[in-house]
């Protein structure tokens, strides 16, 4: 009797240890979490987490189709040019159409500005006039790097609508500063998939689990490191960067053992997979004016207003030399602006050359 009770109670033991264990490791969904975070506000409607359900539904899509692209037909150039006159190619144009599809079939979605249209797209049908928020997003982003098999990504913005229900869209919908986002997020198709997703209380990475087809919560409350050891930038421009710029390299690539230096350089040339790192492991990321273009390369609205909410929210700081990213009036669509973001104290140490 007694050896009887003795198994019962260390199966019972083993039992109990296994279930804490599984709720220990239980993944939580994308959707979960959003529903999660939507009871923390009991105004709430749920709209703004449907919506990034149905970004992440298509970036599921492009995801599949970039895993394939050396299987397939779908590499190489399309041979149309996007409005900044750059050569697209096939990946980008299937991931603009898919986000545009599934967004338009979304019901919380009122219109669509991407980097590869020239112009905003509202959608009109009788569910979408009634959204209110639009969605702005470059489709694939370091497209260069699709033949060489390196990351890209998604990068989207989601702002709240100023035009009025009921109506069509409006430009002035698509040129809010990006201290208005309501959220933004990229998706970087690397080693593994992954989902970053911020609002302007914090930042969520979700690993695409491919198993079951989900993003599940793999890196919780991002943070960006203060300090950092890592430069980003095209360093091959150098002679054409401004002295303030040549000077922080200089910094940067210097000896000084007390303070880590020479620091690493890293730089990937597509904008997602430096920015990941950057916010991962620390240091700056900078695309500078220059003397030729004196705006910078990267788009204000599609790229770095999203990275800038991502990285601020994380902790870190985005800057165009003389002031928040954030804070910029936008008064074109395609706009470019210069960038230095990434850890603060390297930000400001970049920053302080420049004066
Ligand atoms: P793309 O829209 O053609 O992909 O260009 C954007 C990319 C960014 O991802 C990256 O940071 C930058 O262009 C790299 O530019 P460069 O090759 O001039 O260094």
């Amino acid at each position: 009797m007694l050896h009887y009770n003795f198994l019962l109670i260390t199966f019972a033991s083993i039992l109990l240890k296994s279930i804490m264990e599984t709720k220990k490791r239980k993944l939580i969904t994308l959707d979960e979490f959003t529903i999660q975070e939507t009871r923390k506000f009991p105004n709430a409607t749920g709209e703004l987490s449907s919506l990034l359900r149905d970004i992440a539904l298509a970036c599921k899509i492009i995801n599949k189709q970039v895993n394939k692209a050396g299987l397939v037909d779908i590499l190489g150039k399309h041979g149309a040019t996007n409005v900044q006159g750059e050569e697209q190619m096939k990946l980008d144009i299937f991931a603009n159409e898919t986000l545009i599809n599934v967004l338009q079939n979304s019901a919380e979605c009122a219109g669509i500005a991407s980097e590869e249209n020239d112009e905003f797209v509202s959608f009109d049908d009788a569910y979408s006039v009634n959204s209110k928020y639009v969605v702005l997003f470059d489709p694939l982003d370091g497209s260069s790097n699709i033949d060489v098999n390196a990351s890209i990504g998604t990068i989207f913005s989601i702002y709240r609508r100023l035009s009025p229900l009921g109506s069509p869209c409006t430009e002035a919908d698509f040129l809010q500063a990006g201290n208005k986002l309501m959220a933004a997020g990229y998706v970087i198709y690397g080693s593994s998939t992954m989902l970053v997703y911020a609002t302007k209380i914090g930042v969520n990475g979700f690993t695409l689990e491919t198993s079951i087809g989900e993003f599940c919560l793999s890196h919780p409350d991002m943070k960006c490191s203060e300090n950092g050891k890592i430069y980003s930038l095209n360093q091959g421009n150098t002679n054409k960067y401004e002295q303030g710029v040549k000077d922080f390299l200089n910094y940067c690539m210097e000896e000084n053992k007390e303070e880590g230096r020479p620091y690493s350089h890293r730089y990937i040339g597509s904008m997602v997979a430096d920015l990941h790192r950057t916010l991962i492991k620390g240091g700056i990321f900078i695309y500078p004016a220059d003397k030729k273009n004196t705006a910078g390369k990267l788009r204000l609205q599609y790229e770095c207003n999203p990275m800038a909410l991502i990285v601020e929210a994380a902790g870190g700081v985005a800057d165009f030399g003389a002031g928040r990213i954030l804070d910029i009036e936008p008064v074109e669509l395609h706009q470019r602006t210069p960038i230095y973001i990434g850890s603060k104290k390297m930000v400001e140490k970049a920053l302080s050359f420049a004066q």
